[in-house]
């Protein structure tokens, strides 16, 4: 069995993360064992040190710091100043600078300098998300022969969009330098196939799940991450006699939580949703005093504009609601910005009558996954998902909404809430299915085995 070298941007060594992609990867490689390389958050005035190697289970780390000055351009700049909103469809917050293009080149080529030496024959080659698309020519440059794969977390923008991008030829023949390239969706994958073909690539080619060109010959599928169901389901099990449940769901006397997790991030349509909620408030009387919306957030990005403003808009949305709604001993919204254990938060999920995850986009979105998992199946909660996430295609038995459509999601909300357990039953029966045809263990499968098959 191959070793997987899994690379991603950040490593969170033994801590706790908020984010979806380390979800992923850690389940995949806890799995399997193997080295899992990038940066491990720290910040440094000097240059960029070698990794520092450290075991912990079947998992080996090998982190480095990042450099000030990529911390601000390569990071906060390019990828998530620039990526990440060119590829949430966010044109609005999009703006562009060419030296934090060339940042991102340089950090990608270090990165691959770095990992250089720590990659042995028959070792493969994972490589996660948007920050480091050029990792595999600069790992080509530096001798590297074995197999590079390639897996976007996020959505893959169509040629209109990705086109704002200055160097998007750049981007793309990174893209078709690896030997698999992985997306959340069909449409991802679509997006990418047009992209290649109305490149200056020469005559493309798209057939037999190869995307070829001139100057690219790939094979780009689709692997829609999963969750490890079971495990999902007892540590919400396991959760629901802890003491910070059995005091939440104490706190609650008998009104039914409606729960929303998310990192704090304009791309999950979180201030349209304190909006929905508060139109459900005002259209409902009878609601008032009913329902408490639990709203957790955990601030992420904190060095991007973009990402304090909206935190402070969500902190006057959810004041403004309590301030109008709110009595003696009610407060309609709960709005923590914190992170919290898996098992602590799967057993909030579990105690939660219904779950709203509206993204504006979201290439798969982990928590409407895990939020059915969390369920008891005898009674389990209803989900509203937003159609632009990647998770509405396997979850279509949610109940379904526009996320940008205000009264749909408020309705959807309202339909969630006086759904018959009958209904609940049949479609969580329906969700769980889906999520165990397709869990963690064969996203990573499929894509070591197409990655091994190079
Ligand atoms: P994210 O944008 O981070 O992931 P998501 O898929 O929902 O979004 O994953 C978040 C993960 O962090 C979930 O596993 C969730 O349980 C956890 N989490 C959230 N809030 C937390 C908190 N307060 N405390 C602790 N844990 C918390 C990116 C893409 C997604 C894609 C994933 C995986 O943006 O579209 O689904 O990668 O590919």
């Amino acid at each position: 069995m191959s070793r997987i070298i899994a690379v991603s941007n950040r490593v969170p060594v033994g801590g706790k993360s908020s984010g979806g992609l380390a979800v992923g990867v850690l389940a995949a490689l806890e799995e399997y064992g193997g080295v899992w390389f990038g940066w491990n958050g720290e910040i440094v005035d000097g240059d960029m040190p070698d990794p520092e190697i450290e075991r912990r289970g079947r998992v080996t780390y090998a982190t480095l710091p990042l450099n000030r000055q990529d911390f601000d351009d390569y990071y906060n700049g390019f990828s998530n100043n620039i990526l990440w909103p060119l590829f949430h469809f966010q044109l609005g917050v999009f703006s562009y600078d060419r030296r934090q293009f060339e940042a991102y080149c340089r950090v990608n080529a270090l990165f691959a300098r770095k990992l250089a030496p720590l990659i042995e024959p028959g070792d493969l080659i994972w490589v996660h998300d948007y920050h480091l698309i050029l990792l595999a020519s600069e790992l080509r440059r530096a001798g590297i022969e074995q197999p590079i794969g390639f897996f976007l977390h996020v959505p893959f923008p169509g040629v209109d969009v990705l086109r704002a991008l200055p160097p998007y030829q750049a981007m793309l023949r990174g893209l078709c330098a690896y030997d698999v390239v992985g997306f959340q969706t069909q449409r991802d994958l679509r997006s990418f196939e047009e992209n290649i073909a109305q490149q200056d690539f020469g005559d493309a080619m798209l057939a037999d799940r190869r995307v070829g060109s001139k100057g690219c010959d790939v094979h780009a599928d689709v692997f829609p991450i999963g969750i490890d169901v079971a495990g999902i389901k007892r540590l919400a099990q396991e959760a629901v006699g802890t003491p910070p449940i059995a005091r939440m769901a104490d706190s609650l006397h008998g009104r039914q939580l409606v729960i929303g997790v998310d990192r704090l991030d304009y791309s999950k349509g979180l201030p349209e949703r304190f909006r929905a909620y508060e139109r459900l408030l005002e259209q409902n009387t009878d609601l008032r005093g009913e329902l408490v919306f639990m709203q957790i957030a955990p601030p992420s990005r904190t060095g991007v504009r973009a990402y304090v403003e909206i935190r402070e808009e969500l902190e006057q949305t959810a004041g403004n609601i309590n301030g109008r709604y709110a009595e003696m001993d009610w407060m309609p919204i709960r709005y923590l910005n914190r992170k919290y254990s898996r098992r602590t938060l799967m057993g909030l999920l579990r105690i939660a009558r219904v779950a709203v995850v509206t993204p504006l986009r979201d290439g798969m979105n982990l928590v409407a996954k895990e939020y059915v998992a969390a369920q008891d199946p005898e009674n389990p909660g209803a989900l509203v998902l937003s159609t632009l996430a990647g998770a509405a295609r396997e979850l279509d038995d949610a109940t379904l909404v526009n996320p940008y459509d205000i009264e749909d999601v408020s309705e959807g909300i309202m339909q969630a809430i006086a759904m018959p357990l009958a209904e609940r039953r049949e479609r969580h029966r329906a969700m769980i299915e889906a999520l165990e045809r397709n869990d963690i263990t064969r996203w990573r499968t499929r894509f070591v085995d197409a990655l091994s098959g190079c």
